[in-house]
C-alpha cells in the first residue's frame, strides 16, 4: 500500500471541495489558553519554596480540584512523571493570582469550539456558529479573520456578527497551560512523553455554562447550518451535570429534527456520573471522536473492565481491542465512531466508502502541521505537513488488522460496520501538544463531508 499517494490525493480532493460546506456549529467550550513552557530550574525552586514534602504527596495522586500551591505544582508534577494529559478546576483565588504571576509564553486559542472555529472558519473558510461562554476583549482577539460568527440579540433579533465586533466586555476565562517537552527533568522524575497539565482559572467552562442566545434562540441559529460538533463536557460533576445536560439534550431535539449531523468529541471525563450520562445522550448523536485514554474510560463505566486494561495495556494500542471497543460503542446507536492514537486513526461507521479512510487521511496532515508549527493559520501550512514521515510502528498495527480482517488498502468489513484504518504522520520535535486532538477530529468530520 502506497499511503504517501494516498495522502497527496487525499489532501487535494478535500482542498478543492472544502469551502462547499455551508455552516458549522461549535458548541460548548471557548477559553484563553495561557501556556508556560515548563523549565526545571524554577519549577524545582517553586517546589522547594511551597515545601516539597506536601507538594509531592499530590504527584502520587491528583487532588479533584486545585485549593492551594501545593496542589497546583503536585499536579504538574503528576503529570511530568507519567507524561500524561491532566486537567483540573482552580477554585482558589490566591492560587489564579499565582499562577498569573508566574506567568506565560504565550496566549493562544483555547477550548475545543475555540480551536475548532479558528481552524474550520479561519482555515477552511467554512462559515461557524461558535458558542463563546465569556467573549472578552482578549477572547476577541485570539479569533482569526473569516466567517467565524457568534449569535447576539438586537432589538429582539438575532444578528451573527465575528466575535471582534460583539463588543461586550465580559469575563476571561483563563486556562493556565504547563507544557512539557519528552524527557523533561525535575528533581528525579523524568516525563517519558511530551504532555501537559492544566490548570483551569474559569467558572464558566467548567460549569458548562450556556448563554442566553444559545438557550432561547437555538431553533433560528440551527437552519444556518449543515453540520454540528459539540464539546465541553468534560469538568461537569455528578454536582452540577442536570441543568446543562438538560439543555443539551433539547439542542440535539432541534439538530436531529433538522437533520443536522451531530458530532461529539469526547475529552477525559474524571467524573463516573458524567460518563454514564454522557453514553446515554449517543442515540441522538451521528458520530464521535476519542483516544485511548477516553475510550478505556468510557469501557469501565460499560461493565468492560477487561477490554478497558487491554486498550492501555500496549503502546502503540492493540488495534483488535480497539475494533471491539469500538463495536460496543456502535451497538449503543452512533453511527460513526473515530478513534486516534499516537500513530493511527481507525473509524468504525455504519456506511461504507473509501471517502471515510480519505478524510482521516487529511485529519492526520493538519495535525502534524499543527504538532509542529503550534498553530495551522493557512491551508498551505497543512500541505507543508507531507513532507514529515509516516511513523514506522503503524506498520505492524497494519498487519494485525490485515491479519485479523483481511483489511485492504486500509479498508475492512466487522460484523457489519466497515472499519477505516490509516497510519498517521508523527512530528518528531513537536511545538505543543494541546488541541491536537480537536484538530484531528473536526478536519475529519467535516472532511468526509466535504468528499462523500
Ligand atoms: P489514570 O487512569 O491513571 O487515572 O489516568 C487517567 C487519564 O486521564 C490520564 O491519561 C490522565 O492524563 C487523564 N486525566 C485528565 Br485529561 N484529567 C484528569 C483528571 N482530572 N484526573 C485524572 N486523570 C485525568
Ligand atoms: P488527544 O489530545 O485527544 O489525546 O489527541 C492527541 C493526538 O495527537 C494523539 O492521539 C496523536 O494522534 C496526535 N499527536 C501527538 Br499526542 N503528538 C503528535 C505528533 N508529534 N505528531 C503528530 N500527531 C501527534
Ligand atoms: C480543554 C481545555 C482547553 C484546551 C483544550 C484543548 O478544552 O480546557 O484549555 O485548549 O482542551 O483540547
Amino acid at each position: 500500500m502506497v499511503w504517501g499517494e494516498l495522502y497527496s490525493s487525499a489532501f487535494e480532493r478535500v482542498r478543492a471541495k472544502v469551502g462547499n460546506v455551508k455552516g458549522v456549529l461549535l458548541a460548548y467550550n471557548t477559553n484563553i489558553d495561557a501556556i508556560k513552557y515548563l523549565e526545571r530550574n524554577d519549577l524545582e525552586a517553586r517546589v522547594e519554596r511551597t515545601g516539597k514534602e506536601e507538594v509531592i504527596q499530590y504527584s502520587e495522586e491528583l487532588p479533584e480540584s486545585i485549593k492551594g500551591v501545593p496542589q497546583l505544582l503536585g499536579s504538574i508534577l503528576w503529570s511530568v512523571k507519567r507524561g500524561k494529559a491532566a486537567e483540573l478546576y482552580v477554585e482558589s483565588c490566591p492560587v489564579r493570582f499565582y499562577m498569573r504571576r508566574w506567568g506565560w509564553d504565550e496566549l493562544r486559542m483555547g477550548g475545543q469550539v475555540g480551536i475548532m472555529a479558528n481552524l474550520i472558519g479561519g482555515v477552511y473558510g467554512i462559515p461557524v456558529i461558535t458558542h463563546v461562554p465569556q467573549l472578552s476583549k482578549l477572547q476577541a482577539t485570539l479569533f482569526n479573520d473569516g466567517p467565524i460568527y457568534v449569535p447576539r440579540v438586537e432589538d429582539g433579533k438575532l444578528k451573527l456578527l465575528h466575535p471582534r465586533e460583539f463588543n461586550n466586555n465580559e469575563e476571561n476565562c483563563i486556562h493556565y497551560i504547563y507544557e512539557f517537552p519528552r524527557g523533561f527533568r525535575v528533581f528525579d522524575f523524568e516525563a517519558p512523553r511530551e504532555n501537559r497539565f492544566i490548570g483551569s482559572a474559569d467558572d464558566y467552562n467548567p460549569n458548562l455554562y450556556i448563554r442566553s442566545e444559545f438557550r432561547e434562540r437555538f431553533d433560528e441559529i440551527v437552519p444556518r447550518v449543515q453540520l454540528a460538533i459539540i464539546s465541553g463536557l468534560q469538568a461537569l460533576t455528578r454536582k452540577n451535570y442536570r441543568e446543562p445536560f438538560e439543555i443539551i439534550r433539547g439542542h440535539l431535539e432541534v439538530l436531529n429534527e433538522k437533520k443536522v449531523p451531530v458530532h461529539l468529541e469526547f475529552a477525559f471525563t474524571p467524573d463516573k456520573t458524567v460518563r454514564k450520562e454522557i453514553l446515554k445522550l449517543l442515540p441522538e448523536i451521528w458520530s464521535v471522536g476519542l483516544n485511548e485514554v477516553e475510550l478505556a474510560s468510557i469501557m469501565e463505566v460499560m461493565g468492560e473492565k477487561d477490554l478497558a486494561e487491554k486498550l492501555l495495556a500496549s503502546d502503540p494500542v492493540n488495534p483488535i481491542a480497539v475494533t471491539e471497543a469500538m463495536l460496543k460503542l456502535a451497538e449503543l446507536g452512533v453511527r460513526r465512531i473515530h478513534f486516534h492514537t499516537y500513530g493511527y486513526y481507525l473509524a468504525l461507521t455504519s456506511y461504507r466508502g473509501d471517502f471515510v479512510r480519505d478524510a482521516l487521511l487529511f485529519a492526520a496532515l493538519a495535525a502534524a502541521a499543527k504538532a509542529k508549527l503550534g498553530d495551522v493559520s493557512l491551508i498551505n501550512d497543512i500541505a507543508s505537513a507531507m513532507d514529515v514521515p509516516i511513523n514506522d510502528k503503524a506498520k505492524a498495527v497494519e498487519e494485525a488488522l490485515v491479519k485479523e480482517y483481511g483489511m485492504k488498502n486500509g479498508i475492512a468489513e466487522v460484523s457489519g460496520y466497515q472499519l477505516a484504518f490509516i497510519p498517521t504522520k508523527i512530528v518528531e520535535k513537536p511545538k505543543s501538544t494541546v488541541g491536537v486532538g480537536d484538530t484531528i477530529s473536526s478536519s475529519a468530520f467535516i472532511s468526509e463531508f466535504v468528499l462523500r
